[in-house]
């Protein structure tokens, strides 16, 4: 029966957004692939909601090819959520290994997959190509510079990408969350370190959830087509900037 569903990719699809990104496009009646490095999450996940699993490294072009294979020559959505923060570290003590992975995962991977995928956007005629930012892809903040600098590359390859994709049947998206508490970004950052990464979201009435992002991805996703949301900033109401938080709650 998947012939005749639309198809949708999503990169990240183990944990957080991305998984529940999957689960909101099954949902809205999509056929989803879950691409991710972690074979058993995804597996488990496809098979919840009747999609397919293809495990890819973003960072790795090769793999990248597979996704592109099974996913065939016609998608609809592709949602690059692969990405992350490693580290959070002042310029003077930065570790440029934390920047090359950041780079490689959040601007590289997102190249890989685009340029593997995008043959197959066009091909549907109506392709929507969301990339998932941050609003550290707008501002800076103290020791978040190999992230702010990778996410912003995000942002101006998405932007940029509108602009060459001028009078090709694709919408170019960029959804920018704020803060969202999902189970691995916070821990990712601080590498397992789960006092820094609670302390993150400390005193926060309410932090977006991975549902909430999921949500907004889904809903740029079905507008009609004439209909492009080039930005979408999402932050919760108890922030009103990156360094800004209200933390009585
Ligand atoms: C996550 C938002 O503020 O931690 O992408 O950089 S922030």
């Amino acid at each position: 029966m998947t012939e005749s569903r639309k198809i949708a990719v999503v990169t990240g699809a183990s944990s957080g957004i991305g998984a529940a990104t999957a689960r909101r496009l099954a949902d809205a009646g999509y056929d989803v692939v879950c691409a991710a490095r972690r074979a058993d999450r995804i597996d488990e996940l496809a098979k919840e909601i009747d999609g397919r699993a293809v495990v890819c490294d973003v960072t790795d072009p090769e793999s990248v090819a597979e996704l592109a294979a099974t996913a065939g020559d016609r998608i609809d959505v592709l949602v690059n959520n692969a990405g992350g923060a490693f580290g959070l570290d002042p310029v003077a003590d930065a570790d440029p290994e934390q920047w090359r992975q950041m780079y490689d995962v959040n601007v590289l991977g997102l190249l890989h997959v685009t340029k593997a995928l995008l043959p197959a956007l066009i091909a549907s005629g109506d392709g929507v190509l969301i990339n998932i930012g941050s609003i550290a892809g707008r501002v800076a903040y103290e020791g978040g510079a190999g992230y702010t600098a990778a996410k912003h590359g995000t942002a101006v390859v998405t932007e940029t990408l509108r602009l060459e994709l001028l009078g090709q049947p694709v919408r170019v998206t960029e959804v920018a969350p704020g803060m969202v508490r999902t189970e691995g970004f916070a821990l990712t950052r601080f590498g397992g370190d789960e006092e820094k990464a609670d302390a993150v979201y400390a005193g926060v009435d309410a932090p977006l959830t991975a549902d909430d992002i999921a949500d907004c991805i889904t809903w740029v996703a079905t507008r009609p087509s004439h209909v492009n949301v080039d930005l979408l900033v999402v932050k919760p109401r108890a922030q009103a900037a990156q360094h800004k938080v209200d933390r009585s709650g």
